[in-house]
């Protein structure tokens, strides 16, 4: 029994469409808490002026009856709203009439840092939208719409996830770039609590918790580095600064260095992991390339885009997050029902001596 998603959209397509599936039937669903978490991703300074066009909000078309998942395939829709000024350059079918609106005319000077340049050549492309619609960080809405799911399968199990921005300062990091019609990144992490010892396994690298969250992370569009715990600071310790004494009869540790994981299995602290963001690539003052008709040096696509996206990531790493560990819980404890999933859980937390520590 395992959690899986499978996504689809475009950016400035009709909507973005999640399937799960490997959710327990009777799993009560609350749809403002999944609203809530679409709104926190819109969020954030430093944002496009395309999420006041957007107001994402999820809608269901199977596997949900009354509020509670029927232990059958959920799909989840969120639309994008702007297709309304795309309808003829992003129509799924060849377009009737005149064309109008926005996406017409062929894009074809890449950005360097976006899919532009590797996705024209790798699929033959001649158009730089075909690569870039999907590249686009739009489909995140779609990955916190299933993390929103799975953070109520969590909740059953008393994990609770959350994500936070570790930049500092980065308000006025993005107003000084956006003066300077520039971009910035920054830095992530989120904190899961809760987490008992033995999700994931060292019996392959497919089952390392560390590996799936590193893999669940490096997958959200611009991440370009991950860490768990301590991570490339644990390189430059000794071993007797760098490992988490256990201590008392709950199996606690006097520190968290390892973020939460050993050996690609939870070690029933809390889960730290963090992620960072490299600077957007859609640069109003735009980066020199090429354009792939002509072969001539030119300027970069501009096009409306984000300043920065940290919080947006914030929360989308959240969502990230809280999707492995529930696929993690859902390979351990399985049950068609909620009720199952809960009693192994519970089962497996009277057979271990381990205690949470609050
Ligand atoms: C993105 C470019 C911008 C962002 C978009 C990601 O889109 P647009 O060109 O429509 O303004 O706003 O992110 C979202 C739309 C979103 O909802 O997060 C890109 O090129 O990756």
């Amino acid at each position: 029994m395992t959690l899986q998603l499978t996504t689809a959209g475009e950016s400035h397509g009709p909507a973005l469409v999640a399937i799960l599936t490997g959710l327990p039937a009777g799993l009560v669903l609350d749809r403002e808490a999944i609203d809530a978490d679409l709104r926190r991703r819109q969020e954030g300074y430093g944002r496009s002026p395309r999420q006041r066009i957007e107001t994402d909000r999820v809608e269901v078309l199977a596997g949900l009856r009354h509020g509670r998942t029927l232990g059958t395939p959920l799909a989840l829709v969120v639309q994008n709203r702007d297709h309304a000024n795309w309808s003829w350059g992003m129509s799924p079918w060849p377009p009737e009439g005149e064309p109008s609106g926005k996406g017409t005319k062929p894009v074809t000077v890449p950005r360097p840092g976006h899919a532009d340049l590797a996705g024209a050549l790798k699929y033959g492309l001649a158009d730089i939208r075909d690569a870039l619609e999907r590249a686009s960080a739009r489909h995140t809405a779609a990955a916190v719409a299933a993390g929103a799911v799975a953070k109520a399968l969590l909740r059953a199990i008393s994990i609770e996830v959350e994500g936070l921005v570790a930049t500092e300062d980065l308000e006025r990091r993005i107003d000084e770039a956006r003066d300077e019609r520039d971009t910035v990144g920054g830095l992530v992490e989120v904190r899961a609590r809760g987490v008992l010892p033995g999700l994931g396994s060292y019996a392959t690298k497919e089952d390392r918790l560390d590996a799936r969250l590193a893999a669940a992370l490096m997958g959200i569009q611009a991440v370009k580095g991950v860490e768990i715990g301590d991570g490339f600071a644990l390189a430059g310790r000794r071993g007797s600064e760098a490992h988490d004494e256990v201590e008392g009869p709950g199996l606690g540790r006097r520190t968290n260095r390892a973020g939460g994981i050993e050996a690609g299995v939870s070690n029933g602290e809390e889960i730290v992991v963090r992620a960072a963001m490299k600077p957007l690539p859609t640069l109003m003052r735009p980066l020199q390339t090429v354009d792939l008709e002509t072969g001539e040096p030119a300027e970069a696509l501009v096009e409306r885009s984000d300043v920065a996206a940290v919080e947006a990531l914030a929360v989308v790493a959240e969502a990230a997050v809280a999707f492995e560990l529930a696929r993690a819980a859902r390979e351990k404890f399985g049950g068609d029902s909620l009720g199952d999933f809960v009693g192994a859980w519970r089962a497996y937390l009277d057979r271990i001596p381990w205690q949470r520590t609050p």
